[in-house]
């Protein structure tokens, strides 16, 4: 069997944590809440519907059921406002290096992500056919840290889990990946990501040295 990759979208790829912040921040702001970016860290690799209820739970705030789905539709699209405006110059410095060197061995990869909105995205920066496997938010049922959207990714891939490598920003995720018997790379903070095998503080610090060691594993 033969090595995989799997990446994460968000905080990965694409710096989307910054519009998913401007989008719920102004729906509690309109509910009449405030949090910080702080607080916003903990929504990361979180879906849609858990991030909603975390938000509310900082504000206070009970919703019925009608109104908790017009809410999130409402986030969604003031959401999508700043993804529409989305072009190659989003994908993260270092990370092109990576991909074109696993394109040109002819190495499976596929993406890995939470988000219902991950094809619009792909789309928006040019990376929509670069990939040999898309799963997301909508063919999930469980959120990471389940590590069903990792095995899913696997089986498209026809890899082994424990022969895959995942790219994660969200200690949730990097626990999904371990989950899966995956080998999994912590992208960010080293106090955040210590459950992941190694942590680097982003893809301009990845030597391709470092993935051809992998390979070789
Ligand atoms: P959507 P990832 C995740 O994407 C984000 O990190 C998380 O903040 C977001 O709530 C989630 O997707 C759902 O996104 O509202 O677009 O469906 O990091 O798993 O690529
Ligand atoms: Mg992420």
């Amino acid at each position: 069997n033969h090595r995989a990759f799997i990446f994460d979208l968000d905080g990965v790829i694409v710096d989307t944590a910054k519009f998913h912040f401007l989008a719920w921040r102004k729906l509690a702001n309109d509910l009449g809440f405030d949090f910080t970016q702080e607080q916003n860290e903990q929504l990361k690799g979180v879906s849609r519907v858990e991030s909603l209820n975390k938000i509310l739970t900082w504000g206070n705030m009970k919703l019925t059921e009608e109104e908790f789905n017009r809410q999130m539709a409402l986030k969604n699209e003031n959401y999508l406002s700043y993804v529409d405006k989305m072009e190659e110059d989003e994908i993260l410095p270092g990370v092109p290096k990576v991909l074109n060197f696993l394109k040109e061995k002819n190495i499976p990869i596929a993406l890995g992500s939470a988000s219902k909105n991950a094809r619009t995205i792909l789309k928006k920066i040019n990376l929509y056919n670069t990939f040999d496997a898309i799963v997301d938010g909508t063919d999930v049922s469980k959120a990471k840290p389940d590590p069903e959207v990792f095995l899913i990714a696997a089986e498209r891939l026809h890899a082994k889990p424990e022969n895959c490598v995942v790219f994660e920003d969200s200690l949730a995720g990097v626990e999904a990946a371990n989950i899966g018997k995956m080998i999994s790379i912590g992208i960010g903070e080293k106090q955040v990501l210590h459950e992941a095998d190694f942590v680097f503080p982003d893809f301009t610090k990845i030597e391709i040295d470092f993935i051809e060691k992998l390979l070789r594993k």
